[in-house]
């Protein structure tokens, strides 16, 4: 076993990365202006320019789509800072490989997955479709606590943890198909999540049923518990439920809905001139579950929130609505059109009269702006303009909201501000801080589905363009190109002062309560570990990393041994990261500074094995390395 530290001054540690720590420590919280920024703040225009060594003012959360993960840039430089593994797995960090990864991804999987995976020899499900990243809110602005995310592909709901940025729990959500939109409540606090069940499918979905939809079919609304990550309800809706978000008021949610026809094809989904927009009444929903008004599936209570239920309303409004967004006014929603060219706004103060039955449905809409072909999302600037893409024109269009109420009294008046062309076809947008009372009108990113030609061509798949705006000013000016993998959906953009995240992990997080357990038992102490504990034809390896070594430059097992490793990175350092590789066997981790992580296998490959750091830490990373020996069984 060799030494934990070296001696040798040229070579340690801090020697090693001495400089580039300092010149790090010097740029925190820097956030003075260049001179060009200067000049452009009296031109009305902000600077993109974040200079080397500088920070930038907000954290932008961008969801990965089919990729699965959550990136985190920073805005307005939009460099790409961080990758959080969420429904994908991970060559980098072990995530879908580590013992603590895989708890997180398996524990709250309907029995019906469980046994799927089973039965396809899978040990997690490795895909994810993630589309709305949404932080959890205390008092209508972000808390900086979670960050929740839908999966569309596997009908899961995940939770990122923002001290760490790491998830840290996810949910199966059973009884609907394929959860689309997802809101946190944002008053008084997160509370519920609230996640559309997208697809409408048999209930149950055993097989037991499986034609006539317009009897049988139903999309399913969601309420997951922000803290505990459990269903808290669910509410039958008729039609597909598409994108949604909550009010500031904690009183009612909400959520488009396209297919009120219950077709199953293009032709039967997008017949009806009129779709909805659906009002969830949470108290009376929370007084049917206290009062028993629900049947039980599978586990959950659900309410029958189907046209003229007491806990629902359906607005309808133009044709195939999809986007959901409420204005940081606390007061306008607006449904985007997608197949009509206008959106329609709410006013949520009518909407007690409206579920005491002293109004009608269309009597809550105040406004209903005609911008342009394809509207799908809406952001704000909390200075009255709310900001639409419009996909098939390819814009960016910034109407006012008070202009469009006048229009829609009659009034001889445009709506709109300013269009702007953006490239190419835009999906979500999304304002810094715009879906909180502390909305502040800076700046606004497009994420466009298409590059075509703004990049080097990179063959017959091209990445996304996020496109950067500044919006400070009077008019649109768009500032920034940042092409993006497959396939980010939306994006949240939070101001910093809002995200604390930890320097280095706490010996005490709950990450690695398992292996903590498993080592008090087996009577080791995590961070002095170098022990190999057998336990009849299992075998417990423990072990510290502190640069450049393992504190165990090798262990024996026999062939067919279950193996667990257990590695503990002891570092007090900021980022420095240690990794444990194992080769041949497809085992990498990360261990962050004052982790543990874990990772079990059978050692089915007699021979000698080398294991290594594969996080670059030293300047003798390379040597931070041993070896396992395999046993061969006696023929
Ligand atoms: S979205 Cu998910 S299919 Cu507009 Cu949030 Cu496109
Ligand atoms: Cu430890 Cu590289």
């Amino acid at each position: 076993m060799s030494d934990h530290t070296s001696d040798k001054p040229g070579l340690s540690r801090r020697g090693f990365l001495g400089t580039a720590a300092l010149t790090g420590a010097a740029a925190v919280g820097a956030t003075h202006l260049t001179a060009n920024a200067k000049d452009d703040k009296k031109k009305g225009h902000q600077s993109v320019e974040v200079a080397p060594g500088e920070l930038d003012e907000y954290y932008a959360f961008n969801s990965g789509g089919q990729s699965g993960e959550v990136r985190i840039l920073g805005l307005p430089s939009m460099r790409e800072l961080m990758r959080i593994p969420v429904f994908n797995m991970c060559s980098a960090t072990g995530w879908g490989r580590t013992n603590e990864s895989r708890k997180i991804l398996n524990e709250s999987l309907t029995p019906e997955t469980r046994k799927f995976l089973e039965e396809n020899h899978m040990p997690v499900l490795p895909n994810g479709d993630a589309h709305h990243p949404h932080m959890s809110f205390t008092d209508n602005t972000y808390d900086g606590r979670y960050i929740y995310i839908n999966d569309k592909a596997n009908t899961r709901v995940a939770r990122i943890r923002c001290d760490v940025m790491k998830t840290d729990k996810i949910v199966e959500i059973p009884n609907a198909d394929g959860i689309h939109g997802l809101r946190p409540q944002r008053y008084p606090k997160t509370g519920y999540v609230f996640c559309n069940g997208e697809h409408i499918v048999p209930l149950p979905n055993d097989g037991s049923v499986m034609d006539d939809p317009k009897k049988n079919f139903w999309a399913i609304y969601t309420a997951v518990d922000g803290e505990t990550m459990k269903v808290a309800w669910q509410v039958l809706v008729d039609g597909n439920l598409d994108n949604g978000d909550a009010d500031y008021q904690g009183k009612y949610s909400f959520a488009t809905c396209y297919n009120s026809e219950k077709g199953l094809n293009v032709t039967e989904m997008s017949a009806n001139e009129q779709d909805w927009a659906v009002v969830f009444n949470i108290k009376r929903i929370e007084e049917a579950v206290k009062n028993g008004d629900y049947k039980e599936m599978n586990g959950v209570p659900v309410i029958d929130g189907r046209k003229g239920s007491k806990y629902t309303r359906y607005i309808p409004v133009p044709n195939s609505p999809h986007g959901c967004n409420a204005a940081p006014d606390g007061i306008h929603v607006v449904f985007n059109g997608k197949l009509s060219p206008t959106v329609t706004v709410i006013d949520v103060r009518k909407l007690d009269d409206l579920f005491d039955g002293k109004i009608k449905e269309r009597d809550v809409v105040v406004a209903e702006p005609q911008l342009g072909l394809g509207p799908l999302h809406t952001a704000f600037d909390g200075r009255g303009n709310a900001y639409t893409t419009l996909f098939i024109d390819s814009q960016m269009c910034k109407w006012n909201i008070e202009k469009a109420k006048r229009a829609y009294q009659g009034e001889k008046v445009d709506p709109i501000v300013q269009k702007l062309d953006v490239h190419y076809q835009p999906g979500h947008n999304h304002t810094t801080m715009g879906e909180t009372k502390e909305a502040d009108g800076k700046w606004l990113v497009s994420l466009n589905k298409f590059s075509k030609d703004r990049f080097l061509n990179v063959g017959p798949l091209k990445p996304e363009n996020d496109q950067l705006i500044d919006i400070s000013g009077d008019e649109m000016k768009l500032v920034h190109d940042g092409p993006s993998f497959a396939e980010p959906h939306d994006m949240l953009l939070v101001h910093r002062s809002k995200v604390r995240p930890k320097h280095i992990w706490d010996r005490n997080d709950p990450m690695w309560e398992e292996a903590r357990q498993m080592a008090a038992k087996d009577g080791v102490t995590l961070e002095s570990a170098a022990n190999v504990i057998r336990d009849g034809n299992k075998v417990r390896v423990y072990m510290t990393a502190v640069a450049p070594v393992f504190s165990l430059s090798n262990f024996e097992v026999n062939e067919g041994d279950e193996v667990t490793v257990v590695v503990t990175n002891m570092e007090r350092i900021e980022d420095l990261t240690h990794g444990f590789t194992l080769g041949g066997y497809g085992i990498a981790m990360e261990v962050g500074p004052q982790a543990t992580s874990s990772v079990t296998f059978t050692a089915s490959r007699p021979g000698v094995h080398w294991y290594y750091c594969q996080w670059f830490c030293h300047a003798l990373h390379m040597e931070m390395s041993g070896q396992m020996y395999v046993k061969p069984k006696k023929a």
